[in-house]
């Protein structure tokens, strides 16, 4: 797996150059209290791992909550790449037809393959990544029931029943959250690496428990990479080729919108 047991209150994540980067500049931006603390890199049995705080730490019997933010889930790059030299994919053509047997085209049934960004738009469009800018990846609540199954969890409605669902109805919980993000787009309009950076695949961890706790962080920096020297990004923009925007920001405005909703409903 990518991870493995660190000291107390810590946990170690298989390294990654681009998360290492990433975590050592949030560690001086106004970011800096909405993602783990970072500890460096470490190795352990001849393996590197990024060395962070364990998030989970405060918590008693903790529900989470792992949201994707975006409106794009693959680098600009991975495009490039693979039209310059297209490499089929058997794995993700396999995953795809799990999901829908009759999204491949006919041509991809044929080969029994599709190629990366293909499988990621294709998840893009099943989900509400491209609808409202972020999808729900997985939940692992109090009560021990885990779901991963969200990957055609596209409609507002049952992405609004799956957040409900989540904070079991709890009003206080959902008004924990939203406070929580109002801050962080707060100090994501005011933070000077978010401005520099495209942040693709990138969550945000959702955590409360029975005490009434609630708390988000971002999480999950592997492709989050720097723009070229004086480009910024608005983050709310939509994205076409070439203008490297991640639609983070639009998401975030619907999510906030949505738990509001229900805070309020
Ligand atoms: C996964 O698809 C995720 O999109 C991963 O992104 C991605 O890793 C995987 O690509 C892809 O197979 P499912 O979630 O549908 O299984 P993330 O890590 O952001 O969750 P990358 O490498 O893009 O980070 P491959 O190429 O690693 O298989
Ligand atoms: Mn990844």
């Amino acid at each position: 797996g990518n991870f493995q047991a660190g000291e107390d209150g810590r946990i170690l994540k298989r390294f990654c150059q681009s998360e290492q980067r990433s975590l050592e500049q949030l560690m001086r931006d106004p970011l800096r209290p909405f993602v783990p603390a970072y500890y460096g890199m470490v190795l352990q049995d001849g393996q590197a791992f990024n060395q962070m705080e364990d998030l989970l730490a405060d918590f008693e019997g903790p529900s989470i909550m792992d949201c994707k933010m975006g409106s794009r889930t693959y680098l600009e790059e991975e495009l490039v790449k693979a039209r310059e030299r297209p490499r089929p994919r058997k794995d993700m053509y396999e995953k795809m037809v799990a999901v829908d047997p009759g999204a491949p085209t006919p041509e991809e049934h044929a080969q029994g393959a599709v190629t990366k960004p293909r499988y990621m738009q294709w998840r893009e469009t099943a989900s509400s990544t491209s609808t409202l800018g972020f999808r729900i990846e997985g939940i692992k609540k109090a009560d021990g029931t885990c779901n991963t199954n969200f990957k055609k969890t596209q409609a507002l409605e049952q992405v609004t029943k799956v957040l409900e669902d989540f904070v079991d109805g709890s009003r206080d919980i959902l008004r924990k959250y939203v406070t929580r993000l109002e801050k962080l787009r707060e100090a994501l309009e005011n933070s000077p690496f978010f401005k520099t950076h495209e942040v693709v695949g990138s969550s945000l961890l959702f955590v409360h428990d029975h005490s009434g706790l609630a708390k988000v962080w971002m999480i999950d920096f592997g492709k989050t990479v720097a723009l070229p020297d004086h480009q910024t990004l608005n983050h709310r923009l939509p994205w076409s080729e070439g203008n490297r925007e991640d639609g983070y920001l639009w998401g975030l405005d619907n999510m906030i919108g949505l738990l509001q909703g229900l805070a309020h409903s």
